[in-house]
């Protein structure tokens, strides 16, 4: 039980410094090279902006916080379960801005909705996730079903949240290598610089699914 504890806190570390440096290399990437993040702007490209921005550093980053809550909030654990739920809740009104940027940018440049594998990765993630929380909020907050139905469910909550912060990944992903392509990139030191924001957002990924599959061992 120790070895399992210690080891599943030493991968909420992992999963923050691969977080963090994710957050880092993503400003970077879209203040610098990019011409920053605005969504009332006139200008497309910092509509467009807010959309990588919030959709990793507020969707997929708060989930998986939201996911680790239980490792790494030092309180009793109905708090915890709070703090789960909360988290989730405010990642996905993020989520809901940086898709409606998107939106935004679209009809600002007269482009086509929802055409991209990342597009229909995405937006699939985004739904089945909010119905997960949904369905979490109601089986285990308020009203909140059985003892015996919730400890039914808990498999499938613990094993589909983690499907899902795996789309979600494979949606940044994908979203990532259709903006290099769509900007002609390759080669390019900038290129270099969304590959390893690429490399430390499946890197959380993983650090955050392993915190969760070692928890549950303990
Ligand atoms: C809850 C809660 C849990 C589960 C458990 C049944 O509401 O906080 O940990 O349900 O009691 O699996």
């Amino acid at each position: 039980v120790v070895v399992y504890r210690r080891s599943a806190s030493r991968l909420t570390i992992g999963a923050h410094l691969f977080g963090v440096l994710a957050i880092v290399l993503m400003l970077i990437w879209l203040l610098h090279y990019r011409g920053g993040i605005e969504y009332d702007s006139d200008n497309p490209a910092r509509v467009f902006n807010v959309h990588p921005f919030l959709m990793f550093c507020g969707f997929i980053f708060l989930v998986g916080q939201a996911m680790m809550a239980y490792k790494t909030v030092p309180a009793a654990k109905q708090a915890q379960k709070v703090v789960h739920m909360m988290l989730h809740l405010v990642g996905i009104a993020l989520g809901i801005v940086g898709i409606a940027a998107v939106f935004r940018f679209h009809d600002m440049i007269g482009a086509e909705d929802m055409v991209s594998l990342h597009s229909w990765i995405g937006l699939t993630t985004f739904i089945m996730l909010g119905l997960q929380w949904l369905l979490g909020l109601v089986s285990y907050m308020f009203p909140k079903a059985s003892l015996e139905t919730r400890s039914r469910m808990m498999p499938w909550h613990i094993s589909f949240g983690r499907a899902l912060l795996y789309m979600a990944v494979a949606a940044a992903l994908t979203g990532l290598m259709q903006r290099e392509t769509l900007l002609n990139l390759r080669g390019h030191a900038e290129a270099r610089l969304i590959n390893f924001t690429g490399l430390c957002i499946l890197l959380f990924g993983i650090f955050v699914d392993l915190s969760v599959a070692m928890a549950h061992h303990a």
